[in-house]
Protein backbone atom coordinates (compact mmCIF):
# COMPACT_ATOMS: atom_id res chain seq x y z
CA UNK A 1 0.00 0.00 0.00
CA UNK A 2 1.26 3.28 -0.80
CA UNK A 3 -0.39 4.99 2.52
CA UNK A 4 -1.32 1.65 4.86
CA UNK A 5 -1.76 3.91 7.89
CA UNK A 6 -5.28 5.05 5.96
CA UNK A 7 -5.75 2.70 3.50
CA UNK A 8 -5.75 0.36 6.55
CA UNK A 9 -7.04 2.28 9.05
CA UNK A 10 -9.67 0.79 11.31
CA UNK A 11 -13.45 1.80 10.64
CA UNK A 12 -13.81 3.83 13.65
CA UNK A 13 -10.67 6.32 12.43
CA UNK A 14 -11.79 6.43 8.79
CA UNK A 15 -15.54 7.75 10.20
CA UNK A 16 -14.06 10.12 12.39
CA UNK A 17 -12.06 11.63 10.04
CA UNK A 18 -14.72 11.66 7.58
CA UNK A 19 -16.46 13.68 10.15
CA UNK A 20 -14.56 15.98 10.95
CA UNK A 21 -13.38 17.03 7.37
CA UNK A 22 -17.30 16.90 6.35
CA UNK A 23 -17.90 19.67 9.05
CA UNK A 24 -14.83 21.71 7.55
CA UNK A 25 -16.46 21.09 3.79
CA UNK A 26 -19.54 22.49 4.72
CA UNK A 27 -18.88 25.15 7.14
CA UNK A 28 -16.39 26.59 4.14
CA UNK A 29 -18.70 26.23 1.26
CA UNK A 30 -21.56 27.61 3.56
CA UNK A 31 -19.30 30.81 4.23
CA UNK A 32 -17.67 30.87 0.38
CA UNK A 33 -20.36 29.77 -1.99
CA UNK A 34 -23.17 31.67 -2.28
CA UNK A 35 -24.66 29.26 -4.31
CA UNK A 36 -24.16 26.92 -1.13
CA UNK A 37 -25.26 29.20 1.15
CA UNK A 38 -28.46 30.06 -0.43
CA UNK A 39 -29.72 26.13 -1.28
CA UNK A 40 -28.58 25.36 3.06
CA UNK A 41 -30.64 28.18 3.88
CA UNK A 42 -33.35 26.86 1.34
CA UNK A 43 -33.59 23.28 2.88
CA UNK A 44 -33.35 24.84 6.47
CA UNK A 45 -29.70 23.56 7.46
CA UNK A 46 -26.76 25.02 8.51
CA UNK A 47 -23.39 24.00 9.55
CA UNK A 48 -23.80 23.54 12.76
CA UNK A 49 -26.44 20.52 12.08
CA UNK A 50 -23.44 18.42 11.06
CA UNK A 51 -22.63 16.42 13.84
CA UNK A 52 -22.37 13.34 12.56
CA UNK A 53 -21.81 11.58 8.78
CA UNK A 54 -25.28 10.24 8.84
CA UNK A 55 -26.18 13.99 9.17
CA UNK A 56 -25.20 14.64 5.67
CA UNK A 57 -28.75 13.50 4.50
CA UNK A 58 -29.92 17.18 5.97
CA UNK A 59 -27.43 18.60 3.33
CA UNK A 60 -28.77 19.54 -0.88
CA UNK A 61 -27.67 17.39 -3.44
CA UNK A 62 -25.73 19.40 -6.11
CA UNK A 63 -26.24 18.35 -9.71
CA UNK A 64 -24.36 18.74 -13.35
CA UNK A 65 -27.01 20.89 -14.19
CA UNK A 66 -25.61 23.19 -11.15
CA UNK A 67 -21.89 23.29 -12.49
CA UNK A 68 -23.60 24.04 -15.80
CA UNK A 69 -25.73 27.09 -14.30
CA UNK A 70 -22.54 28.14 -12.51
CA UNK A 71 -20.22 28.26 -15.24
CA UNK A 72 -17.25 29.09 -15.01
CA UNK A 73 -16.27 29.38 -11.57
CA UNK A 74 -19.08 30.23 -9.76
CA UNK A 75 -19.13 27.16 -7.24
CA UNK A 76 -15.34 27.95 -6.53
CA UNK A 77 -14.40 28.51 -3.09
CA UNK A 78 -10.99 30.10 -3.66
CA UNK A 79 -10.09 33.34 -5.71
CA UNK A 80 -8.52 32.22 -9.26
CA UNK A 81 -5.16 33.27 -7.71
CA UNK A 82 -5.07 30.61 -5.68
CA UNK A 83 -5.96 27.89 -8.41
CA UNK A 84 -3.29 26.01 -10.17
CA UNK A 85 -4.98 24.06 -12.81
CA UNK A 86 -8.69 23.93 -14.43
CA UNK A 87 -10.15 20.85 -16.10
CA UNK A 88 -13.20 20.51 -17.88
CA UNK A 89 -15.33 17.11 -18.70
CA UNK A 90 -16.76 17.86 -22.53
CA UNK A 91 -20.67 18.45 -22.25
CA UNK A 92 -23.61 17.79 -24.98
CA UNK A 93 -23.85 21.63 -25.10
CA UNK A 94 -20.94 22.98 -26.28
CA UNK A 95 -19.76 24.05 -23.25
CA UNK A 96 -17.20 22.31 -20.62
CA UNK A 97 -18.23 21.71 -17.17
CA UNK A 98 -15.16 23.74 -15.48
CA UNK A 99 -13.39 22.15 -12.50
CA UNK A 100 -10.38 23.52 -10.59
CA UNK A 101 -7.98 22.61 -8.68
CA UNK A 102 -5.06 24.46 -5.74
CA UNK A 103 -1.96 23.17 -4.72
CA UNK A 104 -3.21 21.41 -1.77
CA UNK A 105 -5.84 20.07 -4.25
CA UNK A 106 -3.33 18.73 -6.63
CA UNK A 107 -1.01 17.26 -4.30
CA UNK A 108 -4.35 15.04 -2.82
CA UNK A 109 -5.25 13.95 -5.44
CA UNK A 110 -1.32 12.84 -6.84
CA UNK A 111 -1.46 11.02 -3.78
CA UNK A 112 -4.70 8.95 -4.19
CA UNK A 113 -3.85 8.02 -7.60
CA UNK A 114 -0.10 7.07 -6.13
CA UNK A 115 -1.95 4.88 -4.15
CA UNK A 116 -4.14 3.85 -6.95
CA UNK A 117 -1.54 2.65 -9.20
CA UNK A 118 0.08 0.66 -6.13
CA UNK A 119 -2.82 -1.03 -5.90
CA UNK A 120 -3.17 -1.83 -9.46
CA UNK A 121 0.25 -3.86 -8.87
CA UNK A 122 2.44 -0.73 -9.92
CA UNK A 123 5.92 0.33 -7.93
CA UNK A 124 8.21 3.15 -7.67
CA UNK A 125 10.40 1.34 -10.78
CA UNK A 126 7.92 0.91 -13.02
CA UNK A 127 7.97 2.29 -16.50
CA UNK A 128 4.26 3.30 -16.81
CA UNK A 129 2.22 3.61 -20.62
CA UNK A 130 -0.21 6.50 -20.02
CA UNK A 131 -2.85 6.27 -23.31
CA UNK A 132 -5.37 8.58 -21.33
CA UNK A 133 -5.94 11.55 -23.14
CA UNK A 134 -3.92 15.02 -22.14
CA UNK A 135 -5.86 17.94 -22.27
CA UNK A 136 -9.13 19.44 -20.57
CA UNK A 137 -9.71 15.46 -19.46
CA UNK A 138 -8.86 14.68 -16.09
CA UNK A 139 -7.76 10.91 -17.24
CA UNK A 140 -3.99 12.28 -18.83
CA UNK A 141 -2.74 14.53 -16.06
CA UNK A 142 -4.25 13.13 -13.58
CA UNK A 143 -2.39 9.22 -14.09
CA UNK A 144 0.28 11.45 -14.89
CA UNK A 145 0.83 13.16 -12.04
CA UNK A 146 -0.21 10.33 -9.30
CA UNK A 147 2.42 8.23 -10.98
CA UNK A 148 5.27 11.00 -10.71
CA UNK A 149 4.41 11.17 -7.09
CA UNK A 150 4.86 7.56 -7.06
CA UNK A 151 7.99 7.93 -8.89
CA UNK A 152 7.20 5.78 -12.06
CA UNK A 153 8.29 6.75 -15.31
CA UNK A 154 5.82 8.03 -16.92
CA UNK A 155 5.42 7.82 -20.28
CA UNK A 156 3.16 11.19 -21.74
CA UNK A 157 1.65 9.29 -24.70
CA UNK A 158 -1.99 10.54 -24.58
CA UNK A 159 -4.60 8.92 -26.42
CA UNK A 160 -4.17 8.13 -30.81
CA UNK A 161 -1.43 7.85 -33.00
CA UNK A 162 -1.96 4.19 -32.42
CA UNK A 163 1.06 3.57 -34.56
CA UNK A 164 3.17 5.68 -31.97
CA UNK A 165 2.12 4.06 -29.10
CA UNK A 166 2.72 0.49 -30.29
CA UNK A 167 6.62 1.25 -31.25
CA UNK A 168 6.95 3.03 -28.02
CA UNK A 169 5.15 0.05 -25.98
CA UNK A 170 7.67 -2.21 -27.80
CA UNK A 171 10.73 -0.34 -27.01
CA UNK A 172 10.50 0.88 -23.72
CA UNK A 173 8.91 -2.35 -22.46
CA UNK A 174 6.51 -0.64 -20.08
CA UNK A 175 4.96 -2.90 -16.86
CA UNK A 176 2.04 -0.70 -16.86
CA UNK A 177 -0.69 0.36 -19.00
CA UNK A 178 -3.00 3.06 -18.71
CA UNK A 179 -6.30 4.04 -20.90
CA UNK A 180 -9.49 3.24 -22.03
CA UNK A 181 -10.47 -0.28 -22.17
CA UNK A 182 -12.01 0.53 -25.78
CA UNK A 183 -8.97 2.22 -26.73
CA UNK A 184 -6.31 -0.37 -25.38
CA UNK A 185 -8.68 -3.17 -27.23
CA UNK A 186 -8.13 -1.42 -30.18
CA UNK A 187 -4.32 -0.62 -29.87
CA UNK A 188 -4.03 -4.26 -28.65
CA UNK A 189 -5.84 -5.38 -32.22
CA UNK A 190 -3.67 -3.23 -34.11
CA UNK A 191 -0.71 -5.09 -33.16
CA UNK A 192 -2.32 -8.34 -33.61
CA UNK A 193 -2.99 -6.99 -36.81
CA UNK A 194 0.67 -6.22 -37.62
CA UNK A 195 2.12 -9.35 -36.29
CA UNK A 196 3.18 -8.66 -32.92
CA UNK A 197 3.09 -10.99 -30.11
CA UNK A 198 0.97 -8.85 -27.50
CA UNK A 199 0.75 -11.61 -24.91
CA UNK A 200 4.87 -10.90 -25.15
CA UNK A 201 5.14 -7.60 -24.61
CA UNK A 202 6.27 -7.49 -20.96
CA UNK A 203 2.89 -5.67 -19.45
CA UNK A 204 1.94 -6.62 -16.15
CA UNK A 205 -0.88 -4.62 -15.13
CA UNK A 206 -3.45 -2.00 -17.11
CA UNK A 207 -5.39 0.47 -15.17
CA UNK A 208 -8.65 1.23 -17.31
CA UNK A 209 -11.64 3.03 -16.65
CA UNK A 210 -13.40 6.22 -17.54
CA UNK A 211 -16.06 4.60 -19.28
CA UNK A 212 -18.02 1.35 -18.28
CA UNK A 213 -16.39 -2.09 -18.89
CA UNK A 214 -17.53 -5.91 -18.31
CA UNK A 215 -16.13 -8.27 -16.80
CA UNK A 216 -15.81 -10.41 -20.16
CA UNK A 217 -14.10 -7.17 -21.44
CA UNK A 218 -11.65 -7.62 -18.87
CA UNK A 219 -10.67 -11.07 -19.96
CA UNK A 220 -10.64 -10.29 -23.05
CA UNK A 221 -7.95 -7.45 -22.43
CA UNK A 222 -6.59 -9.63 -20.18
CA UNK A 223 -6.21 -12.39 -22.03
CA UNK A 224 -4.86 -10.93 -25.39
CA UNK A 225 -2.14 -8.61 -23.23
CA UNK A 226 -1.08 -10.96 -20.45
CA UNK A 227 -1.26 -8.49 -17.74
CA UNK A 228 -3.73 -8.32 -15.13
CA UNK A 229 -6.66 -5.31 -15.93
CA UNK A 230 -7.94 -3.60 -13.30
CA UNK A 231 -10.97 -0.77 -12.86
CA UNK A 232 -10.25 2.96 -12.04
CA UNK A 233 -13.12 5.20 -11.29
CA UNK A 234 -13.64 9.28 -11.07
CA UNK A 235 -15.13 11.94 -12.85
CA UNK A 236 -13.96 15.64 -13.04
CA UNK A 237 -16.45 16.92 -10.63
CA UNK A 238 -15.54 14.75 -7.75
CA UNK A 239 -11.37 15.14 -8.54
CA UNK A 240 -10.90 12.71 -11.62
CA UNK A 241 -9.27 9.40 -12.02
CA UNK A 242 -8.55 7.56 -8.70
CA UNK A 243 -12.06 8.18 -7.06
CA UNK A 244 -11.83 4.51 -6.64
CA UNK A 245 -9.59 1.89 -7.83
CA UNK A 246 -9.66 -2.51 -7.93
CA UNK A 247 -6.65 -3.79 -6.02
CA UNK A 248 -4.96 -6.25 -8.20
CA UNK A 249 -4.81 -8.68 -5.04
CA UNK A 250 -8.71 -9.05 -5.07
CA UNK A 251 -10.26 -7.47 -8.24
CA UNK A 252 -13.32 -7.39 -6.43
CA UNK A 253 -15.15 -4.23 -6.41
CA UNK A 254 -13.01 -0.59 -6.36
CA UNK A 255 -11.94 0.81 -3.21
CA UNK A 256 -12.66 4.44 -2.69
CA UNK A 257 -10.22 6.86 -1.31
CA UNK A 258 -13.06 7.20 1.92
CA UNK A 259 -10.53 10.09 3.36
CA UNK A 260 -11.16 12.67 0.81
CA UNK A 261 -14.88 11.60 -0.56
CA UNK A 262 -17.74 10.85 1.66
CA UNK A 263 -19.92 8.10 -0.73
CA UNK A 264 -23.63 7.71 -0.42
CA UNK A 265 -26.14 5.52 -2.44
CA UNK A 266 -29.16 6.31 -3.21
CA UNK A 267 -32.60 5.77 -4.58
CA UNK A 268 -32.52 7.74 -8.07
CA UNK A 269 -36.30 7.86 -7.59
CA UNK A 270 -37.20 8.79 -4.31
CA UNK A 271 -33.68 10.16 -3.01
CA UNK A 272 -33.89 7.97 -0.14
CA UNK A 273 -30.71 5.96 0.77
CA UNK A 274 -30.48 2.12 -0.40
CA UNK A 275 -29.10 -0.90 1.78
CA UNK A 276 -25.59 -1.67 1.78
CA UNK A 277 -25.10 -4.10 -1.31
CA UNK A 278 -27.79 -2.90 -3.19
CA UNK A 279 -27.58 -0.94 -6.88
CA UNK A 280 -28.84 2.75 -6.44
CA UNK A 281 -26.91 6.36 -7.72
CA UNK A 282 -23.80 7.01 -6.48
CA UNK A 283 -23.19 10.05 -4.74
CA UNK A 284 -20.13 11.60 -3.20
CA UNK A 285 -18.95 14.62 -1.05
CA UNK A 286 -15.87 15.98 -1.81
CA UNK A 287 -14.00 16.03 2.30
CA UNK A 288 -10.74 17.69 1.34
CA UNK A 289 -11.12 19.46 -1.61
CA UNK A 290 -10.18 23.95 -1.64
CA UNK A 291 -10.96 24.98 -4.95
CA UNK A 292 -14.11 23.48 -5.71
CA UNK A 293 -15.59 21.36 -2.38
CA UNK A 294 -18.97 19.78 -3.96
CA UNK A 295 -21.75 18.58 -1.65
CA UNK A 296 -24.10 16.00 -2.44
CA UNK A 297 -23.25 15.34 -6.27
CA UNK A 298 -25.26 12.98 -8.09
CA UNK A 299 -23.14 11.24 -10.11
CA UNK A 300 -26.02 9.19 -12.39
CA UNK A 301 -23.46 6.57 -12.09
CA UNK A 302 -25.21 3.08 -10.92
CA UNK A 303 -23.44 0.56 -8.58
CA UNK A 304 -23.17 -0.84 -5.13
CA UNK A 305 -21.20 -0.65 -1.75
CA UNK A 306 -19.51 -2.39 0.83
CA UNK A 307 -17.91 -2.02 3.89
CA UNK A 308 -16.50 -5.36 4.09
CA UNK A 309 -12.72 -5.90 4.55
CA UNK A 310 -11.25 -6.94 1.72
CA UNK A 311 -8.49 -9.75 1.43
CA UNK A 312 -6.06 -7.45 0.00
CA UNK A 313 -6.15 -5.56 3.63
CA UNK A 314 -7.43 -2.36 2.81
CA UNK A 315 -10.73 -1.40 5.03
CA UNK A 316 -11.78 1.35 2.76
CA UNK A 317 -15.43 1.42 1.82
CA UNK A 318 -15.89 -0.42 -2.09
CA UNK A 319 -17.89 0.13 -5.10
CA UNK A 320 -18.92 -2.77 -7.62
CA UNK A 321 -18.23 -1.84 -11.01
CA UNK A 322 -20.78 1.30 -12.54
CA UNK A 323 -23.33 -1.00 -13.87
CA UNK A 324 -24.61 1.90 -15.91
CA UNK A 325 -25.71 5.65 -15.87
CA UNK A 326 -29.50 6.74 -14.91
CA UNK A 327 -29.35 8.90 -18.11
CA UNK A 328 -28.15 5.63 -20.23
CA UNK A 329 -30.86 3.36 -19.16
CA UNK A 330 -33.58 2.16 -21.65
CA UNK A 331 -37.19 1.35 -21.21
CA UNK A 332 -37.90 -0.78 -23.50
CA UNK A 333 -41.69 -2.18 -23.09
CA UNK A 334 -41.51 -2.06 -19.10
CA UNK A 335 -37.61 -3.36 -18.72
CA UNK A 336 -35.21 -1.39 -17.71
CA UNK A 337 -32.02 -2.41 -19.79
CA UNK A 338 -28.79 -0.60 -19.16
CA UNK A 339 -25.90 -0.85 -22.57
CA UNK A 340 -23.52 -2.59 -20.25
CA UNK A 341 -26.16 -5.73 -19.77
CA UNK A 342 -25.54 -6.05 -23.35
CA UNK A 343 -21.75 -5.79 -23.37
CA UNK A 344 -21.54 -8.68 -20.89
CA UNK A 345 -24.29 -10.77 -23.02
CA UNK A 346 -22.05 -10.06 -26.03
CA UNK A 347 -18.39 -10.94 -24.64
CA UNK A 348 -19.78 -14.56 -23.61
CA UNK A 349 -20.56 -15.11 -27.48
CA UNK A 350 -17.63 -16.40 -29.57
CA UNK A 351 -17.24 -15.71 -32.96
CA UNK A 352 -17.63 -11.51 -31.81
CA UNK A 353 -15.16 -8.85 -30.83
CA UNK A 354 -15.70 -6.59 -28.10
CA UNK A 355 -16.84 -3.81 -30.66
CA UNK A 356 -20.67 -2.44 -30.49
CA UNK A 357 -23.18 -0.05 -30.79
CA UNK A 358 -26.27 0.26 -29.24
CA UNK A 359 -28.95 2.08 -31.66
CA UNK A 360 -32.33 3.56 -29.63
CA UNK A 361 -34.83 3.15 -32.47
CA UNK A 362 -38.76 4.17 -32.82
CA UNK A 363 -40.66 1.28 -34.71
CA UNK A 364 -43.55 2.91 -35.24
CA UNK A 365 -44.88 4.51 -31.34
CA UNK A 366 -42.49 1.71 -29.65
CA UNK A 367 -38.48 2.53 -29.09
CA UNK A 368 -36.43 -0.32 -29.61
CA UNK A 369 -32.94 -0.96 -29.70
CA UNK A 370 -31.11 -2.12 -33.10
CA UNK A 371 -27.56 -3.63 -31.60
CA UNK A 372 -24.27 -3.30 -34.19
CA UNK A 373 -22.23 -5.55 -33.43
CA UNK A 374 -18.96 -7.09 -35.20
CA UNK A 375 -17.48 -10.29 -36.69
CA UNK A 376 -14.79 -11.42 -35.68
CA UNK A 377 -12.45 -11.82 -38.18
CA UNK A 378 -11.51 -15.56 -37.68
CA UNK A 379 -15.51 -16.06 -38.45
CA UNK A 380 -15.69 -13.57 -41.25
CA UNK A 381 -12.47 -15.65 -43.02
CA UNK A 382 -14.53 -18.99 -42.52
CA UNK A 383 -17.60 -17.43 -43.98
CA UNK A 384 -15.56 -16.34 -46.95
CA UNK A 385 -16.73 -12.55 -46.36
CA UNK A 386 -20.42 -13.80 -46.97
CA UNK A 387 -22.28 -11.97 -43.92
CA UNK A 388 -25.77 -13.96 -45.62
CA UNK A 389 -23.62 -17.23 -44.30
CA UNK A 390 -26.09 -19.54 -42.49
CA UNK A 391 -23.33 -19.21 -39.39
CA UNK A 392 -23.72 -15.90 -39.50
CA UNK A 393 -27.45 -16.08 -39.50
CA UNK A 394 -27.05 -18.62 -37.09
CA UNK A 395 -24.85 -15.97 -34.71
CA UNK A 396 -27.39 -13.17 -34.76
CA UNK A 397 -30.05 -15.96 -33.46
CA UNK A 398 -28.12 -16.46 -31.13
CA UNK A 399 -27.06 -12.81 -29.51
CA UNK A 400 -31.05 -11.96 -29.81
CA UNK A 401 -31.71 -15.24 -27.63
CA UNK A 402 -29.15 -14.62 -25.16
CA UNK A 403 -30.08 -10.88 -24.99
CA UNK A 404 -33.13 -11.86 -24.15
CA UNK A 405 -33.29 -14.37 -21.84
CA UNK A 406 -30.87 -11.82 -19.94
CA UNK A 407 -32.18 -8.94 -20.50
CA UNK A 408 -35.67 -10.12 -20.91
CA UNK A 409 -35.97 -7.90 -24.42
CA UNK A 410 -36.30 -8.70 -27.90
CA UNK A 411 -33.64 -6.51 -30.16
CA UNK A 412 -32.72 -6.47 -34.10
CA UNK A 413 -29.31 -6.73 -34.87
CA UNK A 414 -27.27 -5.96 -37.49
CA UNK A 415 -23.79 -7.46 -37.89
CA UNK A 416 -21.29 -5.89 -39.70
CA UNK A 417 -17.84 -6.81 -41.35
CA UNK A 418 -14.75 -6.69 -39.15
CA UNK A 419 -13.23 -3.23 -38.40
CA UNK A 420 -16.90 -1.47 -39.70
CA UNK A 421 -18.00 0.13 -35.75
CA UNK A 422 -15.95 3.32 -35.32
CA UNK A 423 -12.75 2.97 -32.98
CA UNK A 424 -12.20 5.18 -30.19
CA UNK A 425 -9.12 6.96 -28.86
CA UNK A 426 -10.73 7.73 -25.66
CA UNK A 427 -13.99 7.04 -24.33
CA UNK A 428 -15.92 4.75 -26.78
CA UNK A 429 -19.52 6.21 -28.02
CA UNK A 430 -21.99 3.06 -27.44
CA UNK A 431 -25.22 4.50 -27.34
CA UNK A 432 -26.52 6.29 -30.34
CA UNK A 433 -29.69 7.97 -30.25
CA UNK A 434 -31.43 6.99 -33.82
CA UNK A 435 -34.91 7.99 -32.34
CA UNK A 436 -35.17 10.98 -34.42
CA UNK A 437 -32.65 10.21 -36.94
CA UNK A 438 -34.51 7.26 -38.92
CA UNK A 439 -35.90 3.69 -37.77
CA UNK A 440 -34.68 1.33 -40.31
CA UNK A 441 -31.74 -1.11 -40.51
CA UNK A 442 -28.43 0.11 -42.50
O1 LIG B 1 -13.67 9.83 -16.87
C1 LIG B 1 -12.20 10.43 -15.08
C2 LIG B 1 -11.40 9.20 -15.31
C3 LIG B 1 -10.29 9.25 -16.10
C4 LIG B 1 -11.74 8.00 -14.69
C5 LIG B 1 -9.50 8.12 -16.29
C6 LIG B 1 -10.97 6.87 -14.87
C7 LIG B 1 -9.87 6.93 -15.67
P1 LIG B 1 -15.20 12.41 -16.65
O2 LIG B 1 -14.72 12.67 -18.03
O3 LIG B 1 -15.69 13.55 -15.84
O4 LIG B 1 -14.03 11.80 -15.79
O5 LIG B 1 -16.30 11.29 -16.73
C8 LIG B 1 -16.87 10.75 -15.57
O6 LIG B 1 -17.21 8.61 -16.66
O7 LIG B 1 -19.45 9.71 -14.11
C9 LIG B 1 -18.81 7.64 -15.25
O8 LIG B 1 -20.06 7.73 -15.90
C10 LIG B 1 -17.74 7.35 -16.29
N1 LIG B 1 -16.69 6.52 -15.71
C11 LIG B 1 -15.51 6.89 -15.22
N2 LIG B 1 -14.81 5.81 -14.80
C12 LIG B 1 -15.60 4.72 -15.02
C13 LIG B 1 -15.46 3.32 -14.81
C14 LIG B 1 -13.35 10.62 -16.01
N3 LIG B 1 -14.37 2.77 -14.31
C15 LIG B 1 -17.85 9.66 -15.92
N4 LIG B 1 -16.52 2.53 -15.13
C16 LIG B 1 -18.39 8.99 -14.68
C17 LIG B 1 -17.65 3.05 -15.66
C18 LIG B 1 -16.80 5.18 -15.59
N5 LIG B 1 -17.82 4.35 -15.92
Amino acid sequence: MFNPEVEAASRTEIEERQRTRLQTTVRTVYEKVPFYRNKFAEEGTFPEDIVDISDITKLPFTKKQDLRDQYPFGLFAVPTEDVVRIHGSSGTSGKPTVVGYTKNDLKAWATIVARAIVAAGGTKSDILHNAYGYGLFTGGLGIHCGAEELGAATVPVSGGNTERQITLIQDFKPKGICGTPSYILNVAEKMEDMGIDTRELGLKYGIFGAEPWSEGMRKTLEEKLNLKAVDIYGLSEIMGPGVSIECHEAQDGLHIADDHFLVEVIDPKTLEPVAEGEDGELVFTSLTKEALPIIRYRTGDIASITRERCQCGRTTTRMSRVKGRTDDMMILRGVNVFPSEMERVLLEIKGLVPHYQIHRVMNGTMEGVRLHVEIGKRLYKEVGSDLKHDLVKQLKKEIQQQIKSACLVSIETVIQEPNSIPRSEGKAIRIVDARKVDSVGV
